[in-house]
């Protein structure tokens, strides 16, 4: 495969999710940051939905981070899918449950009043509760082989621990499943590889821009 070059924008988690699956993989790529407040024209050009990830590849353009990570898995054997067809259905069901998790982050940090933030909190505390309960392996998703689903829910844990660390706000508490789940997955090196060095600063940043709820707690 040709050297990749993934588009991204430095705290997108669905770009993380396929930086995770590139180290996995041991694939050498380039990746070129945009700001999405002002998106080069370029990236315009080449993105039909205006959105990181994009991969460039074979002088191809992907988009879609789950269609991305796919492809990826796909061209660079062996699969960190299971091989049994049904498992690895409800693999890819459980990866797209989380992806509104993802919104659910987003809202938070930007949520102006306690109000506002608490409603999203309890509709997000529902989900992780449902994950909470079918999450009965370890230590990752499928027992002892790390796979795709574990990747899809990394970038999530990694910013519920932040909201934890800096705010207090924990979204794991009475989770121990997913907290377990959740140290193990931070502890791997591809993970917390998989971000830039002044990703909590910006992520901090963007929520005191946002005069989100948190920062007046
Ligand atoms: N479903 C998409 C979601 C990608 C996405 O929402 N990316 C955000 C950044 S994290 C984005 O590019 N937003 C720009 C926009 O919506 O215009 C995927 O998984 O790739």
């Amino acid at each position: 495969m040709a050297k990749p070059r993934l588009i991204s924008f430095k705290i997108c988690p669905f770009v993380q999710r396929s930086v995770i699956l590139l180290k996995e993989k041991d694939i050498d790529f380039d990746i070129a940051y945009i700001d999405l407040s002002e998106p080069p024209e370029w990236f315009l050009t080449l993105s039909p939905t205006g959105k990181v990830p994009v991969l460039e590849v074979e002088g191809k353009v992907l988009f879609e981070s789950a269609i991305i990570n796919e492809y990826l898995d796909e061209v660079n054997p062996p699969s960190l899918h299971p091989t049994d067809p049904i498992e690895k259905a409800q693999n890819r069901s459980w990866m797209e449950f989380t992806s509104p998790l993802y919104m659910a982050f987003f809202k938070i940090m930007m949520s102006k009043t306690k109000e506002e933030g608490a409603k999203v909190v309890l509709e997000a505390n529902k989900q992780l509760e449902t994950l909470e309960r079918i999450k009965i392996q370890t230590p990752w998703f499928n027992g002892e082989k790390f796979s795709m689903v574990d990747i899809s829910v990394a970038p999530l844990f990694m910013r519920l621990d932040f909201l934890k660390r800096h705010f207090s706000l924990d979204l794991l508490d009475g989770k121990p499943s997913l907290q377990t789940w959740s140290n193990k997955l931070l502890a791997r090196k591809t993970i917390s590889d998989s971000v830039v060095d002044n990703f909590e600063d910006i992520l901090m940043m963007r929520i005191r821009d946002a005069g989100s709820f948190l920062i007046q707690q």
